[in-house]
């Protein structure tokens, strides 16, 4: 996805289905601006407010700006400027995380996590097949990217990640962007919703298992679905170690936690123990569980808990009547489930069902401690929104954004007065209808999942795009839209093709990640401490020497880069070895990366300032085969290159 900047054109969606409210042009004509100068308007507008003699002046300025600003498109961020948030993307089928400046919806940057990727060699070198595993499938489907958090606010060291097609939790660090650690989840099948806990700082990373599946899934039991589970699985987000799982009832589908790290919570739309789709939609409430985690840990301090197969992960039984959980009936087949950022309530968003479900985590408290008898009493409004409701984002001034896939619409609504329409009182609790091009899925505001909600930016991430861009083939890309929803009406500003399929993302304010990121490797860095330490071995001094070790028919061969030469000008092997190349990029400057390919053998990868990468194959050709560098690093970057003799 590259947007270029919509300038303000004037010109007009044709089509009768377009809200022209969402148009960029009218946007820019109420005086949209950038962040920045929205600052300066801001400034202004409390300028003019302060005493008699700012009053002409502040005026004068502001009507100026506006009259400047209403020549932007209010996402426009000049060239040479940056962005103010980043905009953490999943990437569905693809597999990639990627990012996102935001309000331009400029791509920076992917993140392979579990494909493959060309580019920078992951699946190829030794260092991303030690995270991946050697064998690890190079394909996923990864939905919903999460920033470790403290205290309920974005930490800046982590993105965790749920891979739904291979049952996997994958965790991208945040200062070289980078992932580091990819597990697979015992017992269960297709991670789906996951979310780090918000406190203290996150400790467990939840995971739903979307599949019922037998426990253990070893072909003793097949076609008999009373005997499928599903599990809800907590990581240690530090050590990426399985600290314990709870079977429940039903199946899980995405999950949410608390402010206070008491509670976490999960959606289930097949309560019905369902293998068909008939079956998922025969009962008119579903539910959403509730995990009692200090609960659940005293359980397995205590050893109530069981094993399963050869699996050692604790696991706990939290179905109906278990003291560890809390069955909330909710209306049929819910699906996204969403904290508001005040700490006090979570919504459950009704797909089949009109409403959307709005609980109390302190009535939540209640109902564990006794005081409540139907767990329907946590819910405090249950309003009415429209058609499809799928997931619900919040701005931090009460109000909350909830996608309708059906009607093709956000919803702007007040928690408030949801919940005074649910006592009896009459009042309208919906603000704003927008239309979305087209069926939304998720939604997500600027930093809307913590503590620090500042009620900006909000990105509809639409399922069709159909007739808003050029064709492209049958294969279609989805709309991420972006919607300013910093004043009183959300306003739709601009479209934003992307690949298949993004589900969600993350948006965080670039003071939570900047001064993290790293610009050049440190030497040190665990990513490639293996290959450095196996270097050592050798009495390799990796930032001077370019040789070849034999031990065998194994062949280490050792060289820097620096623009635009390698350390070898060519090394000899026989036909038959297995070769080892090992390149340092000795370049420790911002930006200098170089790339190592070699012809013919499907190697290629990435070597950015500092970083060492390796990778491992057969020398199974006899001849000459050329490497060179496959990163633009100098004029002579064509000319960056050498040769690889293999003996017959
Ligand atoms: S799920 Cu895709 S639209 Cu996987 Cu978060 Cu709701
Ligand atoms: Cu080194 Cu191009
Ligand atoms: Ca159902």
């Amino acid at each position: 996805m590259s947007k270029q900047p919509q300038l303000n054109t004037g010109e007009l969606p044709s089509r009768a289905d377009t809200d022209t409210r969402a148009n960029a042009g009218a946007c820019g004509a109420e005086g949209a601006s950038n962040p920045a100068r929205r600052n300066v308007l801001k400034a202004s507008a409390l300028a003019s407010l302060a005493g008699a003699g700012g009053i002409a002046g502040g005026l004068g300025m502001k009507s100026a700006l506006a009259a400047d600003a209403a020549k932007l498109p209010e996402d426009y961020v000049a060239p040479g400027k940056l962005d103010e948030y980043y905009g953490i993307w999943s990437s569905g089928q693809s597999g990639e995380l990627r990012l996102i400046g935001m309000p331009s919806m400029r791509e920076l940057m992917r993140i392979p996590v579990f494909n493959f990727d060309g580019a920078i060699g992951w699946g190829i070198t030794n260092e991303s097949k030690r995270v991946l595993g050697r064998n690890a499938p190079l394909n996923g489907d990864l939905h919903h990217p999460h920033m470790s958090l403290t205290h309920g606010r974005y930490d800046g060291r982590y993105i965790y990640v749920n891979d739904k097609a291979n049952t996997r939790v994958a965790r991208v660090r945040c200062d070289v962007w980078r992932t580091d650690r990819i597990i697979d989840i015992p017992n269960v099948q297709a991670i789906h919703g996951i979310r780090p806990q918000r406190e203290p700082k996150t400790g467990y990373v939840f995971a739903n298992a979307e599949f019922r599946v037998p426990a253990p899934n070893d072909g003793r039991f097949l076609d008999d679905p009373k005997n499928y589970h599903s599990m809800y699985t907590a990581i240690d987000g530090e050590t990426m170690e399985i600290a314990w799982q709870v079977l429940v009832d039903g199946n899980l589908d995405n999950t949410e936690t608390d402010y206070e790290g008491k509670y976490s919570a999960s959606t289930c739309y097949n309560s019905e123990g369902a293998v068909t789709l008939a079956g998922y939609m025969q009962n008119e409430r579903d539910w959403v569980v509730v995990f009692n985690i200090p609960r659940i840990e005293a359980a397995v301090r205590a050893g109530k808990f069981k094993t399963i197969g050869n699996s050692k992960v604790p696991v706990v039984d939290g179905r109906h009547g278990s003291p560890y959980t809390l069955y909330v009936p909710v209306p049929k087949n819910p699906h996204g489930i969403n904290a508001t950022p005040d700490g006090k309530y979570l919504t459950a968003n009704g797909k089949l069902s009109p409403t959307t479900t709005v609980m109390s985590w302190a009535k939540i408290d209640q109902w564990f401690a006794g005081k409540l008898k139907d767990p329907r009493d946590v819910v405090v409004a249950e309003p009415q929104l429209g058609l499809g409701p799928l997931h619900t984002a919040y701005d931090g001034r009460g109000f909350a954004y909830t996608t309708l896939f059906i009607d093709s619409q956000i919803v702007k609504w007040s928690i408030a007065d949801a919940i005074a329409a649910y006592q009896g009182k009459k009042v309208n609790y919906i603000r704003q209808k927008l239309d979305v091009n087209y069926q939304p899925g998720h939604n997500h505001s600027s930093m809307g999942e913590t503590r620090d909600a500042d009620g900006k930016w909000l990105v509809s991430l639409n399922k069709f795009s159909k007739d808003r861009f050029l064709p492209t083939g049958p294969l279609h890309p989805d709309n991420d839209q972006l919607i300013d929803i910093s004043g009183d009406q959300m306003k739709l500003v601009a479209d934003c093709p992307v690949y298949s399929e993004p589900h969600d993302v993350t948006i965080v304010h670039r003071r939570f990640l900047m001064d993290k990121v790293r610009r050049v490797w440190d030497r040190a860095d665990p990513f490639f401490a293996e290959t450095v330490k196996q270097a050592k071995t050798h009495g390799i001094d990796l930032e001077k020497d370019s040789k070849v070790i034999r031990h065998g028919r194994k062949v280490f061969v050792y060289m820097w880069s620096a623009a635009p030469q390698f350390g070898l000008n060519e090394f000899k092997v026989r036909k038959g070895d297995e070769v080892t190349i090992v390149v340092t990029n000795i370049d420790h400057i911002e930006d200098l990366t170089h790339g190592f390919c070699l012809a013919n053998h499907g190697i290629n990868m990435e070597i950015s300032p500092g970083e060492t990468a390796s990778v491992t194959f057969k020398a199974d050709k006899a001849g000459v085969y050329w490497y060179y560098c496959t990163f633009f690093c100098h004029a002579l970057h064509l000319e960056m290159r050498g040769r690889m003799l293999v003996e017959a």
